[in-house]
């Protein structure tokens, strides 16, 4: 074949082939597929963080790059995200029913929604689907790890560059901001925090704002309704319509303004083979918003990076090393955590004073620090529960260190990814749940929220997954994939399993660390 062209379409059989190369999704007229081969320098699989930033870096050094990303371009397609008490097209990615943590009452006709869920017998796995991967689903907290535990977390790496330069540059790129504190005092719609902060200091706990990727100006226009609300009108876990500053409004916008960045949207890679020559080839599937497969397509690439998210790639470098006897290193798929996400909820908070609010923002801004507790150290999001009415229930997330970390493997046979993750990985994450739970309503009243997740607590809801391909232990110490001359991992699976904070700023450092360097030592020349 002649790979010299950029893109080129043939016809191919079909039938036997496609079905044996389909994962999930069923032909939409089988007859009617086409098989087409499509070459591109550089490719980037996914459009996450780690996609945006490596695509925004090597656009501005001059690199064409094409980007293949699963989900649905939906700034292009000009399909609404829907909110939470009306959820519709983006609400989950081909399913049924929606897939919320809990009170999933809602039918769905199935659509490729911004929001997925992965289900393992221990653990649930929630995560970004479209140009933008997990930034259009996401709380926006852009929380900056303590320097003590990224030190703990990443010894090898330099600190003091990182906290002097790669993470102020990841908050000027994803224009992080932080709520005014009157605003906040006076809004209705923070009742929430303004009663959670109160609370824990009256059991003795410390707290502090979190900053944002949701521009907090545009938030005070949508109180004022001079702008059509979003925050305020319970959008989020199914995208945002307005305010937040999502990597398609930040890298990947400045990324395509340069020129030389493509994006292929509903573009799903199945697996990757190793050719003789070094360079690689991907099996594709082209699907249609309802999940049918329009056209088969094949990607040779010289140059690949993987930023699939953390599940994502580990099914990638799994699945292809398990069809195509695709190399990878003993140290794929270990060191994985749920970066120590413990959900839980106390009722009957507030009861005698409005509870909680019966119109809540979607946005978080609070959370309790309890990192340096010896014997609890935990961090949580004090996090909203927009019902539309006043339910007298405090929700959290509890992000704790990760004591015991899992692992990541591939079932052949059911093809697969399996997940070693249970009760054992979780115990102390429950142990310092409920000592918060039991503090906060020894101060304040309430109780445990017996009726949410498994009586109270919530060990098996996860949204940040991180590690199983290691910076440094998988990788090189720049994400370049060991026995691979051309194959760099850029996204959460480098973050060893637990980062103390929400994640999406450390991956972005990290991002923009490997890739500066990696163009550096001409990896891409
Ligand atoms: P990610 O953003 O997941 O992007 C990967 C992309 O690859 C996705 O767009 C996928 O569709 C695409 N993809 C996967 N497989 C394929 C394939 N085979 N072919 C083509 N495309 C593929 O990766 N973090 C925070 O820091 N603050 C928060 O407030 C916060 N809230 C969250 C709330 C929710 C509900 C969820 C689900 C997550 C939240 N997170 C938050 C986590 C954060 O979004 C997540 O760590 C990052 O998005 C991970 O970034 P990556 O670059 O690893």
């Amino acid at each position: 074949m002649n790979r010299k062209k950029f893109i080129q379409s043939s016809m191919l059989a079909v039938g036997g082939f496609y079905f044996l190369n389909s994962t999930f999704f069923k032909a939409a007229q089988p007859k009617s597929i086409k098989q087409k081969e499509i070459e591109a320098p550089i490719i980037i699989i996914g459009s996450g963080y780690g996609g945006a930033v490596s695509a925004l870096r090597l656009c501005e050094a001059g690199k064409k790059v094409l980007i293949l990303e699963m989900g649905l371009n939906w700034e292009k397609s000009g399909i609404p995200f829907s909110n939470l008490l009306k959820p519709g097209k983006s609400a989950a990615w081909l399913r049924k029913k929606t897939i919320a943590p809990f009170m999933n009452l809602f039918n769905l006709t199935p659509f490729t929604g911004a929001l997925d869920r992965l289900e393992f017998e221990n653990i649930n796995i929630w995560m970004g689907r479209g140009v933008g991967g997990g930034s259009l689903v996401n709380g926006g907290m852009a929380v900056t790890p303590k320097e003590t535990y990224f030190k703990e977390v990443f010894p090898n790496l330099d600190a003091t560059k990182f906290y002097d330069f790669y993470f102020p540059l990841a908050r000027k790129e994803l224009k992080v901001n932080v709520i005014d504190e009157q605003f906040l005092n006076d809004c209705p719609y923070y009742k929430f925090t303004r009663v959670g902060e109160e609370e824990a200091h009256k059991a003795g706990f410390k707290t502090m704002r979190v900053p944002n990727v949701y521009d907090f100006k545009y938030m005070e226009k949508e109180y004022k309704n001079e702008v059509p609300r979003s925050a305020l009108n319970t959008e989020v876990i199914y995208g945002n319509n307005y305010g937040k500053n999502s990597l398609d409004k930040t890298y990947l916008k400045k990324a395509l303004d340069t020129g030389n960045l493509e994006i292929l949207d509903l573009h799903y890679v199945d697996n990757i083979k190793l050719n003789s020559d070094k360079t690689y080839t991907l099996n594709a599937q082209n699907i249609n918003t309802s999940g049918d497969v329009v056209a088969e397509k094949v990607f040779h690439c010289k140059k690949l990076i993987l930023a699939a998210g953390t599940m994502g790639t580990l099914k990638l470098l799994l699945r292809s090393n398990a069809m195509n006897d695709f190399p990878i290193g003993q140290k794929v798929g270990k060191n994985w955590g749920n970066n120590g996400n413990f959900m839980t909820g106390r009722n009957f908070v507030n009861p005698l004073h409005g509870g909680t609010g019966a119109q809540q923002s979607t946005i978080p801004v609070g959370g309790v620090d309890n990192w340096d507790d010896k014997e609890h150290p935990f961090f949580t999001e004090i996090a909203p529960l927009p019902m539309g009415m006043d339910v007298a229930t405090a929700l959290y997330l509890l992000i704790n260190r990760v004591d015991k970390k899992g692992q990541v493997s591939y079932d052949k046979i059911n093809k697969k990814i399996v997940l070693d993750w249970d009760k054992t990985n979780t115990e102390k994450m429950k142990e310092n749940t409920d000592y918060f739970i039991k503090k906060m309503n020894k101060a304040n009243g309430g109780t445990r929220a017996h009726l949410l997740f498994d009586n109270g607590f919530g060990a098996n809801i996860c949204y940040h997954p991180l590690g199983g391909c290691v910076l440094g232990e998988a990788t090189n110490e720049y994400g370049k994939l060991k026995d691979h001359d051309n194959l760099y991992v850029l996204d959460g699976s480098l973050i060893p399993g637990t980062i103390g904070v929400n994640p999406f700023v450390t991956i972005v450092a990290i991002s923009e660390y490997c890739i500066e360097n990696l163009i550096k030592q001409n990896e891409f020349a």
